[in-house]
């Protein structure tokens, strides 16, 4: 059986930690692609070298040339700017749209069966521009965003209650935008609903409700958080942690269920638009979008951010 092959496309920040993440778990042979001449070459060989130490073994490539991604199970896109501190993820939709068409015409032409994870953002306009282009099936380009929100959120409660974020489950939707959906009725901790915790802790409804609403503040605003902290870029590490969680749920047939950017077909009453939910990722993509009910405050909630996304994807020119 031949081994699985990851492209990359993109070989900054985000680019090298997942070519490292995809190495250390030997999800298979990985190509880098970056238009920086060196870059890619120089990333991949600094990671190949180490292989020994770390035991892996897999061939990991960088390039200029798209024609070596021909027949990559998987790609993830990471190819664009990233933000600068007050800068908001729409502002970089012009320069990473032309970006993400050269990018998607790459991948048609020498990966036309691959399936595709974007990460660069604006994430849900950039989607859904690869795979305007591309013209793969929709369950074959999905974004990674909620992977991570649902992360950050899943950490602060965590970190809240002191428990361990090995046992806190929780789930965003929507956009990854400042209004992405934290939904904190379906969140819980070994099962136990987050609030009943919460007010626990604080013998006081009140305060257990505003203590969730600033966890709730803090996510939404958790890639800006470390943009301001870093100054010279953004998140790195988690977003390529939270796209290999994909890329392997696909890769080996996993189906896990994960928050993903998928493209709605009149799920959660959104119609024609790459918006974030939770998806089963197996062998085939996306197999299948999880749909369950939600309160009119949370739907509100959706809409809003669903109304963000219309607005910047129908912004854009095909
Ligand atoms: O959760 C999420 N979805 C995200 C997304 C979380 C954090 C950051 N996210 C976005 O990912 C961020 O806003 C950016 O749009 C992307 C990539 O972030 P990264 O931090 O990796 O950016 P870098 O370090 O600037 O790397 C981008 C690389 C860089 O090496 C460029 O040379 C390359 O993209 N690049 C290209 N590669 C291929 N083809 C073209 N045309 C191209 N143009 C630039």
């Amino acid at each position: 059986m031949a081994r699985k092959k990851i492209a990359l496309i993109g070989g900054g920040q985000i680019g090298g930690v997942l070519a490292q993440l995809c190495a250390l778990r030997e999800l298979g042979d990985v190509v880098m692609f970056d238009i920086v001449e060196g870059l890619p070459q120089g990333k991949m060989l600094d990671i190949a070298e180490v292989g020994p130490v770390d035991g892996f073994d897999v061939n990991l490539k960088g390039t200029n040339s798209y024609e070596d991604i021909e027949g990559a199970d998987v790609v993830i896109v990471t190819a664009g700017l990233p933000r600068k501190p007050g800068m908001s993820r729409d502002d970089l939709i012009e320069v990473n749209s032309k970006i993400m068409t050269q990018v998607a015409e790459g991948i048609k032409k020498y990966a036309p069966k691959s399936f595709v994870i974007v990460i660069s953002n604006p994430l849900d306009a950039m989607v859904t521009l690869c795979q305007k282009v591309t013209g793969f099936p929709y369950s074959r380009v999905m974004g990674q965003a909620g992977v991570l929100d649902s992360s950050r959120f899943a950490s602060f409660i965590a970190w809240e209650l002191g428990v361990s974020v090995k046992d806190v489950v929780a789930v965003t939707l929507g956009g990854h935008g400042d209004d992405m959906v934290p939904l904190v009725r379906y969140t819980s901790v070994c099962g136990i609903p987050v609030m009943e915790l919460l007010e626990r802790k604080y013998n006081d409804k009140a305060k257990a409700k505003e203590v969730m609403e600033a966890m709730v503040k803090r996510t939404r605003g958790a890639g800006g958080e470390v943009v301001a902290l870093l100054k010279t870029g953004s998140a790195f590490y988690s977003p390529a942690s939270s796209a290999i969680a994909m890329a392997e749920s696909i890769l080996k047939d996993q189906k896990r269920v994960l928050p993903t950017c998928c493209f709605l077909q009149g799920e959660f009453g959104v119609n024609g638009y790459y918006v974030g939910v939770p998806a089963v990722l197996g062998e085939n993509g996306v197999e299948k979008i999880i749909e369950f009910a939600l309160d009119a405050e949370e739907q509100a909630m959706m809409d809003k951010s669903v109304a963000a996304v219309k607005g910047l994807v129908d912004s854009m020119k095909f």
